[in-house]
């Protein structure tokens, strides 16, 4: 399950900072463009008020998040594929990622200059796109010649690649991003093994100052004009502001400066949980006095392989699932009132895991 969310953007716009507030390692921010000379990787837990929900209904000794990989790469600049800045080397850490949040700096500080003389978050879509796209646009025309050779002598599957590719070739060609292209599934499945960068899907934080955390700003504006009819989701945190609330010890420090800000949860909280659904990700949940905790499993993974993810033994093993619904667990109070209205199904190998699901396993070794 080890997949992984990049952190990704232009220089010093705010992504250590952001990181730093949700992960217990630490990387180093700092003012200068280009500081950053590594990749700093996280294990984030995913924060679910779910897990709170649960335990009002069942005592238990400890409550387990779950987590989910976030590593924080170094800032790209125009001319990055070229070697500028810092270069060709986090583009590869960004090829191995498995989904993208893009930090754009929306906020204005005049201690801090942009590198590219202003404060325009579309622009460094643009420019931060494009460094993708050459690097695509490569892979792209790398495999084109692979297929030719092989379309030559009348391989049909390479013609049939071929024409999938071109289209590919088109559409990046005119400045746009893979994942925009409309294709099917056995067109897509020609670039999977060319792990195309801009096919991740992504997920775009507007890093905002302080007073625009709840409203937004002419620059948040902006980058939703230019994403209109995308399916991209765009948060709005104020990274300096979430810097210092992750400085605070204590959860009621947190809940009266969350309050004085304006705000119900960090912003962080809502973009690990961004993270966690843009890798495809879904929670069931294990309950009982020793322990309420949340499991991560793939969409559209059955019982027996979620309950591999708890242990091995319980899907070698597997002999069938009792479940509860979230949504009627926490209406009816127990499992007990659950079995009794109907509400406890017992399902076999070949159930599809629902998100919430409260399951409870029953195997044998
Ligand atoms: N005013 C203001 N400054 C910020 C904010 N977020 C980050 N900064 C400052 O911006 C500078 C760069 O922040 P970093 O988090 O290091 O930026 P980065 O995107 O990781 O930069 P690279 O790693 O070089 O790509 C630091 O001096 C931060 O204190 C913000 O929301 N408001
Ligand atoms: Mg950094």
């Amino acid at each position: 399950m080890a997949l992984q969310c990049g952190i990704v953007g232009i220089t010093n716009v705010g992504k250590t900072t952001i990181f730093n507030c949700i992960s217990n390692t630490k990387g180093e921010t700092s003012s200068f463009a280009f500081s950053a000379v590594k990749s700093n990787i996280g294990i984030v837990q995913v924060p679910d008020p779910r897990l709170y929900e649960l335990e009002k209904h069942q005592a238990t000794e400890k409550i387990v998040h779950t987590t989910v990989e976030i590593v924080d790469i170094p800032g790209l600049a125009r001319g990055s594929n070229k070697g500028e800045g810092v270069g060709n080397k986090f583009l590869g850490d960004i090829r191995n990622t498995d989904a993208l949040i893009h930090v754009l700096r929306c906020f204005d500080d005049e201690q801090l200059p942009h590198v590219d003389g202003s404060v325009n978050p579309v622009r460094d879509i643009e420019t931060f796109d494009l460094e993708l796209q050459v690097k695509d646009m490569e892979s792209v025309m790398k495999k084109i010649e692979r297929l030719q050779r092989a379309a030559k002598v009348g391989d049909k599957d390479a013609i049939k690649g071929l024409a999938a590719l071109n289209k590919f070739k088109e559409h990046i060609e005119g400045f746009n991003n893979a994942r925009t292209l409309e294709v099917s599934e056995e067109e897509k499945k020609v670039v999977d093994d060319i792990f195309l960068l801009t096919m991740k899907p992504v997920l775009y934080v507007c890093n905002v100052d302080g007073s625009s955390a709840t409203t937004g700003n002419k620059y948040v504006e902006s980058v939703k004009e230019y994403l209109k009819g995308t399916e991209a989701e765009i948060l709005v945190i104020a990274g300096a502001v979430e810097a210092e609330i992750a400085e605070l010890e204590s959860l009621e420090d947190r809940l009266e400066f969350l309050k004085d800000a304006g705000l119900s949860e960090p912003g962080v909280d809502k973009l690990v949980r961004g993270a966690y659904k843009l890798l495809n990700l879904q929670t069931f949940f294990t309950v009982g006095p020793k322990e309420i905790r949340a499991w991560t499993i793939h969409k559209g993974m059955t019982a027996p392989q979620a309950a591999g993810v708890i242990h091995s033994d319980l899907e070698r093993g597997f002999i069938r699932a009792e479940v509860m619904k979230y949504k009627d667990f926490v209406a009816l109070g127990s499992e007990v009132a659950c079995k009794e209205a109907g509400k406890l199904f017992v399902e076999g190998k070949n159930y599809v895991v629902g998100d919430g699901d409260l399951l409870n396993i029953r195997f044998n070794v």
